[in-house]
């Protein structure tokens, strides 16, 4: 490719249609549509449904824990944990997140106090967190992030140690193993995201999954916007009720997702072995893990060696159709309303602000094939051979 070849500078894109990031695996129509039969014939849309019961069961059977408690979304999920743990005041996760993972503390009445990570595998800095810990902090929430883990044993000590809570934003974590053990029973709770773009997928949706009883208990009593299934005292009710449509796809989901993950798997390993050659790109690697679900591929662009900047890249990248994403941006801490505390926040966050700036996400999952992998990598490529050029040409633009 040479610098007039991209379509940045009027070519024709390369993909005819965008290739997203997001995971994105759909069942054949066929058991789509059997499955959705089932639901119009037994004409039981919600509450509790039998796909809904079967979902629990398996998704227990599945991750080993005593409970696995749908909800809609995942950020419904961690604003219910956030009441149903009983915290109160601080609660220390990282900034390098979705606005969810704060916003659910917000909703909750709880004050987010932002962590900085490490700057290689993206995970909150444990050494940081234990520093940012005092009497007003009563959880710590940790964010197992691009199909790696933030280390829960470490993050246990530490919890134990100062006797605060400790649970977890799971989102990006489904199916994935620490020692051989699932992400999922971690901690006092641990919540997964069922949203279309991950790789366990009810369209939208979620499951907080606990081994603690009470926790279970109370997070049944919240569920549901009509009173308690469970006769225990809590702060007040939501609507956080999965549908037995959402249900049914995402247990086609969980049936595929062996297949998905190790599709994943492939394409990653693909990625990893074209983007190694390239200079400034670092793959930001799942680790803390035995097993990742690859739901994510992201690299850290250092701009004075690849010769653009990771905004450059993905101006460059999404005039081709391929729409790579700069997951997180900004972080956290500048999101409103966090960012009215950011001369509090500001200095202590260093990585934090060098990964938003930095990092990355490429197209992987079912709408990306291998053949795929290799044109937009062939596309990267020439985007560092040409960077000068490519940087001569925008600045005239
Ligand atoms: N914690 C963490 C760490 C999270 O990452 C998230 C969510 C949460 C908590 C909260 O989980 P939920 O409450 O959402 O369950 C996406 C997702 O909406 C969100 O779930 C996710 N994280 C976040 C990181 O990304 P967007 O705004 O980037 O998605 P969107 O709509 O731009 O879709 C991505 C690409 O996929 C686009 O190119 C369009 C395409 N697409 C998307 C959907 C949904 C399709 O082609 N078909 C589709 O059905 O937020």
């Amino acid at each position: 490719m040479k610098a007039s070849d991209f379509a940045l500078f009027g070519a024709k894109p390369k993909f005819a249609s965008p290739v997203p990031v997001g995971q994105l695996y759909f069942p054949s129509w066929e058991r789509y549509e059997a499955a959705f039969r089932g639901i119009f014939e037994r004409q039981y849309y919600n509450n509790n449904g039998p796909l809904h019961e079967e979902l629990e069961a398996r998704l227990r059977a599945f991750l080993g824990v005593r409970h696995a408690i749908l909800v809609t979304n995942a950020t419904l999920g961690l604003m219910m944990t956030a009441d149903a743990l009983g915290l109160f005041g601080k609660v220390i996760l990282p900034s390098f997140t979705f606005v969810a993972s704060a916003q659910s503390l917000t909703w909750a009445g709880l004050k987010p106090v932002f962590c900085d990570i490490d700057p290689d595998t993206h995970q909150i800095d444990i050494d940081a967190l234990a520093a940012l810990i005092d009497d007003d902090v009563s959880a710590i929430m940790g964010v197992n992030l691009w199909g790696g883990s933030c280390n829960p044993h470490a993050l246990a000590e530490l919890a134990q140690a100062h006797g605060v809570r400790l649970y977890f934003d799971s989102a990006h974590a489904f199916g994935c193993e620490v020692g051989g053990q699932r992400i999922g029973g971690f901690g006092q709770a641990e919540v997964f995201s069922f949203h279309a773009t991950k790789i366990l997928n009810a369209t939208e949706g979620g499951c907080i999954c606990t081994n603690d009883d009470e926790v279970a208990a109370r997070l049944r009593a919240i569920r549901p916007s009509y009173g308690t299934e469970v006769p225990v005292p809590v702060l007040r009710v939501a609507n956080a009720r999965m549908s037995e449509a959402q249900a049914a796809v995402a247990l086609m989901s969980l049936e595929d997702f062996p297949a998905n993950r190790q599709n994943n798997e492939l394409l990653y390993r693909r990625y990893e072995a074209h983007l190694a050659a390239i200079p400034g790109l670092r793959l930001v690697r799942p680790t803390g893990v035995t097993l990742s679900n690859y739901q994510y591929m992201v690299c850290a662009v250092d701009s004075e060696v690849f010769g653009l900047s990771r905004d450059m890249l993905t101006g460059l990248l999404r005039a081709e159709n391929v729409v790579a994403r700069r997951y997180f941006y900004p972080g956290v801490h500048r999101c409103i309303p966090y960012a009215e505390q950011l001369s509090e926040t500001e200095a202590r966050l260093p990585n934090t602000d060098s990964a938003c700036a930095t990092s990355v996400q490429f197209p992987i999952g079912a709408r990306v094939s291998p053949d795929a992998v290799d044109r937009i990598c062939e596309i990267i490529g020439a985007a560092h051979k040409h960077a000068a050029e490519i940087r001569s040409r925008h600045d005239k633009t």
